[in-house]
């Protein structure tokens, strides 16, 4: 499959690999070291697709950072500046994580599996090391590794109707960012309601690369009469829905403030966490830059695979880092970060891509 791609043992292949590969994966990219399908008939058919069946999604790039021990619960709480005081076995919480200056690290699920075990789902980005070097530099009693777990996303408006069929009625009634433990072939597995899309479903954390395949094949063998496809994270969808890709839309040279994440921030409270006094002065100031949903008027726009200068009356007021031309809405969808001074719904930009110079239009919600 991998023309352009070399493969080779650095370009990790995941417990599902085979499974996409049957189904006709056309294009990948690399993620966390790892294979992850982003297209497989087209994307604007997969989009269209994914917005009205279900898919079957092959997210083992998203790694797990396993923490247990006596300190996980503390060196949880140095990563990130979302409050974790509250945090329940069962919860799945989406946190930031940053650097002693508050700069964007990642943006994973973190999943409490005990009071002395958690998961950090992570975004692209090598947490491990850092999880690792604060832990052994801080002396404390935890053990971080990466687990043999892969998670599988069922994503769409019909995933209840399948994940019923493999899990049960119980697994139809988890809340939103909530998991429990589900059996296949005998082995208890987390299963989540959560994922990268707007269409609602499902994620399973496949531990045990052995199962991968046994229960790729259970789900697509279970959803044939509901159209079930193989499927990928939709550039389309997310940037409609206004799902934030690390390293795309925000790096390290981003406060959580900039990338819109303040509601999951409680520089208070969340004492313990490293970059919290970068964070307190960033939060009294509030940031000058700030992702914002983006409109790019006219034909559709040409793959977003560099940063778009945004220009008013001449000079850089910003930059779009993902876009899109969408179906549904007839327009082309974007995230950008904009200067404070042009950040207002309805501020009208020029943007320039690789193709030339485009008018665009700050707007105030994303697209769902
Ligand atoms: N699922 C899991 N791991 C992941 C991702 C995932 N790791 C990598 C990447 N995706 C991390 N990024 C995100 C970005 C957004 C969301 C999840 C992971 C998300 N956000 C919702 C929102 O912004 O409205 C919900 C946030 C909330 O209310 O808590 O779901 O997809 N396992």
């Amino acid at each position: 499959m991998t023309h352009l791609l070399s493969p080779s043992r650095r370009l990790r292949r995941t417990p599902f690999s085979d499974g996409v590969e049957a189904a006709g994966v056309r294009a990948y990219t690399i993620y966390n070291h790892m294979l992850l399908p982003t297209v497989f008939d087209s994307v604007e058919a997969d989009y269209h697709h994914l917005k009205s069946k279900v898919q079957l999604w092959d997210v083992s790039c998203e790694r797990q950072v396993e923490l247990r021990g006596p300190d996980a619960g503390k060196l949880m709480q140095l990563l990130t500046p979302r409050d974790l005081r509250g945090m329940l076995p069962g919860q799945c919480l989406y946190v930031p994580m940053v650097d002693e200056t508050g700069g964007m690290l990642n943006d994973p699920v973190a999943l409490k599996l005990a009071e002395d075990r958690f998961w950090i789902s992570i975004a692209d980005s090598d947490l491990l090391l850092w999880v690792k070097a604060l832990a052994n530099a801080r002396q404390l009693e935890v053990l971080v590794e990466e687990p043999d777990v892969s998670p599988l996303a069922v994503q769409g408006p019909l995933a209840d109707t399948l994940i019923a069929r493999i899990f049960g009625a119980d697994a139809v009634a988890l809340r939103f960012f909530r998991f429990g433990f589900f059996q296949f072939e005998g082995r208890d597995l987390v299963v989540a309601r959560s994922g990268y899309s707007r269409q609602g479903g499902f994620e399973i954390y496949v531990e045990g690369s052995d199962l991968g395949m046994p229960l790729w094949q259970a789900f697509m063998a279970a959803g044939e009469d509901l159209e079930i496809r193989a499927g990928c994270p939709n550039g389309i969808e997310r940037i409609e829905g206004g799902l934030l890709s690390y390293g795309n839309d925000m790096t390290r040279a981003n406060t959580p403030y900039e990338c819109g994440l303040e509601r999951f921030c409680n520089v208070q409270t969340a004492i313990g966490c490293l970059g919290r006094d970068a964070l307190l002065r960033v939060a009294m100031d509030g940031p000058n830059r700030q992702i914002r949903p983006i409109e790019i008027r006219g034909e559709a726009v040409p793959l977003c695979d560099r940063a778009w200068p945004l220009l008013a009356q001449g000079r850089p007021v910003g930059q779009v880092t993902s876009a899109a031309w969408s179906p549904d809405f007839s327009t082309n969808v974007a995230i950008g970060m904009v200067r404070m001074t042009h950040w207002d719904p309805g501020t009208e930009l020029i943007v320039e891509t690789q193709d030339g110079a485009r008018e665009a239009v700050v707007h105030d919600t994303f697209w769902h």
